[in-house]
């Protein structure tokens, strides 16, 4: 059968991907990241995941395929836009320069609790990883051989890693998986399979002399290229850090929930187009003032439809509430 041939192979799950709305494939040889290994032990060491212990599970599975899915010949990349229409056709029909830090917030969300972009609409890890279900079962009735995972942030993969390794794209400044003509907008998922594709090769990083997104960050979380200190990073204290913020907690930033100042100002976000995702269409509260994110504060039990089916649970409804008002209060110097 013609899809046996390893180039077939490759340009029919391709096209499933670009079929079930991906922006991007890219295919690895599974072999073990042996040079990360270094980087991520001395991340861990500095004890830069903060209070995320499961970063410290599974090192070795972390780092090579084989150990997570038995006979691992190929990892398949994904990327997957969510930049939201809103955003865009601010950019579009106004002089917004988005390189400056605040200027996409500033206009969608003014005065308002801020939230990151990744959670204005329903919960990714549903909506993708049943993309690539879907995905899983099409390869499989025409390549019956095929065993295959499905991860989206769901399991101890280092999926920027694999994803540069792909060609998807580079690993900025910032961290972020970052696409030529894109920008980094746009969530990472891996099928782990046993299939032999031939490998894309790696893109060149396009970062170049650039520095806005350490520049930006107000909390100087960018510690150095490509190095995130999570005890200092806005979205890891409003998402991950369930002890944050101690009461009485203090301002430090209009985010009430993520964060996408290193993202906002990268010049290759310029480049970002709407997603076409329809369970990825904001929540109202993305368009709510500040009288009625005052009323939530009040009553907390307001924004429980909002957080339907969202990845803003994770945070929880008493530190989400805390952070809330922790945004509204902020005064920037
Ligand atoms: C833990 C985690 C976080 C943590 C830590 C962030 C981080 N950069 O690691 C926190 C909570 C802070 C976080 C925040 C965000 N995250 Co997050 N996160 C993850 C997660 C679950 C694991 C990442 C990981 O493995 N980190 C561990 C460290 C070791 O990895 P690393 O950064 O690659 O570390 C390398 C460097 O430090 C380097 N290094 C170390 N020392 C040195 C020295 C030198 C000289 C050099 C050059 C390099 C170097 O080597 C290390 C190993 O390679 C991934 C999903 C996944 N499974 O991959 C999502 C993921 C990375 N997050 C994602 C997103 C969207 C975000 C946010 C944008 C959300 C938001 N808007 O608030 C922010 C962005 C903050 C930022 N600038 O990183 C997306 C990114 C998509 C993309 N386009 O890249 C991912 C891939 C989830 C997904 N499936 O889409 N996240
Ligand atoms: S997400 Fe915000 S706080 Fe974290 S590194 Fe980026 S700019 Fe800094
Ligand atoms: S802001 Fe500049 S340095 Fe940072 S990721 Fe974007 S291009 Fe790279």
């Amino acid at each position: 059968m013609a899809v046996q041939d390893p180039t077939n192979q490759k340009e029919f799950i391709s096209a499933l991907a670009e079929k079930h709305g991906f922006l991007a494939c890219g295919f690895a040889r599974a072999e073990k990241l042996t040079e990360t290994e270094p980087s991520l032990l001395d991340w861990l060491n500095k004890g830069y995941h903060g209070k995320m212990e499961y970063m410290e599970n599974h090192f070795q599975k972390r780092l090579d395929p084989s150990l997570l899915v038995e006979g691992a010949k190929t990892v398949i990349c994904f990327a997957y836009n969510y930049f939201p229409a809103q955003t865009s056709t601010q950019i579009k029909s106004s002089t917004i320069d988005i390189r400056k830090p605040s200027d996409i917030s500033t206009v969608v969300e003014s005065k308002t609790p801020k939230i990151a972009k990744y959670a204005w609409g329903d919960d990714y890890h549903h909506v993708i990883k049943e993309k690539l279900f879907d995905m899983m079962g099409e390869i499989q009735s025409i390549i019956p051989s095929f065993e295959g995972r499905a991860f989206v942030d769901s399991a101890p993969v280092m999926e920027r890693q694999w994803a540069e390794k792909s060609g998807l794209g580079w690993i900025g400044k910032n961290s972020l998986l970052l696409r030529k003509g894109v920008g980094s907008f746009f969530f990472l998922a891996e099928i782990i399979c046993n299939l032999e594709i031939e490998p894309d090769r790696q893109q060149t990083d396009h970062c170049g002399e650039c520095t806005a997104c350490i520049d930006a960050c107000p909390t100087q979380a960018i510690v150095q290229p490509q190095v995130i200190d999570s005890n200092r990073c806005i979205s890891y204290l409003t998402i991950e850090d369930k002890t944050w913020p101690e009461a009485p907690g203090e301002a430090i930033s209009e985010w009430a929930y993520g964060c996408d100042i290193c993202q906002d100002v990268c010049p290759w976000n310029r480049f970002s187009q709407p997603n076409q995702e329809p369970r990825f269409v904001p929540r109202d509260m993305i368009t709510w003032d500040a009288e009625q994110w005052k009323n939530v504060v009040c009553e907390p039990a307001q924004i429980k439809p909002q957080l339907k089916k969202s990845a803003m649970q994770r945070a929880g409804l008493k530190k989400l509430i805390a952070q809330i008002e922790l945004a509204l209060n902020y005064r920037p110097d």
